[in-house]
């Protein structure tokens, strides 16, 4: 099977809400030696984002979505599987990273989580819907290097706002890098809250951490 194929019915069984078909794709994918990443970002994370654009276009409904992101998931899991973890006790750094409060979004920051493990950063994934608070007093325990937010909702974009303006009030903005990402945040946004970094995709992520933490 191509690339290209492999792309397509990735997309497809997601639109289509196929777990069974997602599942053994992702197993063929692998089985046929892609990169796992390659798979997940052209394919089954493209299907994803057409299944959000219909959702916002009132084409498809909400259970549709939940049952598209269930098969998104059991797909980047065996994907996800494939990715060669960091071995090593030789940390680069250390980042604390979770998805915003509010917002249970978290399929994208699962990615980033993934990728920083395999460059050898020391990952503490915080899960979903994590209040600022719960993130700093984890940041500040674990001597983080970097905060990482993922914001998935315009309504939840401003509490990685608040996160540095929590780091602020308390002292504490010089002891950590910031990182923003998720759909609607950018560059621009990153820039006006004052956030270290921003990454557009979990790629982006690796090269913004290791920038942050001088090791590129
Ligand atoms: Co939601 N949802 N959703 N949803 N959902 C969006 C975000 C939406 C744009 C869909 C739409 O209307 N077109 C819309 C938001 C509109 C807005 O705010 N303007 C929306 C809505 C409205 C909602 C609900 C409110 C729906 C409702 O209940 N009526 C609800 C909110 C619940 C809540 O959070 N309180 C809701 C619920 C859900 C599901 C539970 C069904 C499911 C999430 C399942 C889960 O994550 N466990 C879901 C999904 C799947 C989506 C879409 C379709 C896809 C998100 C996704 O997984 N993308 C999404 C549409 C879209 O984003 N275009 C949508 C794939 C993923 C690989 O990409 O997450 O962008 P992404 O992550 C990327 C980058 O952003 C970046 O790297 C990742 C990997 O490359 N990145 C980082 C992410 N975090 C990073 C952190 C970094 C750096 C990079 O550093 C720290």
């Amino acid at each position: 099977m191509s690339i290209e194929d492999i792309f397509l019915e990735a997309r497809e069984t997601i639109l289509q809400c196929d777990q069974e078909r997602a599942v053994r794709l992702a197993e063929r994918a692998l089985a046929e030696g892609y990169d796992p990443v390659e798979v997940i970002s052209s394919g089954f994370s493209y299907g994803i984002r057409q299944m959000g654009e219909l959702f916002g276009r009132g084409e498809v409904f909400l259970p549709q979505l939940i049952m598209s992101s269930e098969v998104m998931k059991a797909a980047v899991q065996i994907l996800d599987a494939a990715i060669i973890q960091g071995e090593t006790t030789q940390y680069k750094g250390t980042i604390v990273i979770a998805t915003v409060e509010g917002d249970v979004h978290d399929i994208g920051k699962g990615i980033v989580v993934s990728l920083l493990k395999t460059q050898g950063i020391q990952v503490y994934d915080m899960g979903r819907d994590v209040s600022n608070v719960k993130i700093i007093e984890k940041a500040l325990e674990v001597k983080a290097d970097i905060i990482g937010t993922s914001a998935l909702l315009t309504t939840t974009l401003m509490s990685q706002k608040k996160l540095e303006d929590e780091l602020r009030k308390n002292g504490l903005r010089d002891q950590f890098k910031t990182m923003v990402g998720g759909a609607p945040a950018t560059q621009r946004w990153a820039d006006r809250i004052g956030a270290d970094a921003y990454a557009e995709d979990a790629a982006e992520a690796v090269t913004k951490a290791l920038l942050l933490l001088n090791r590129t």
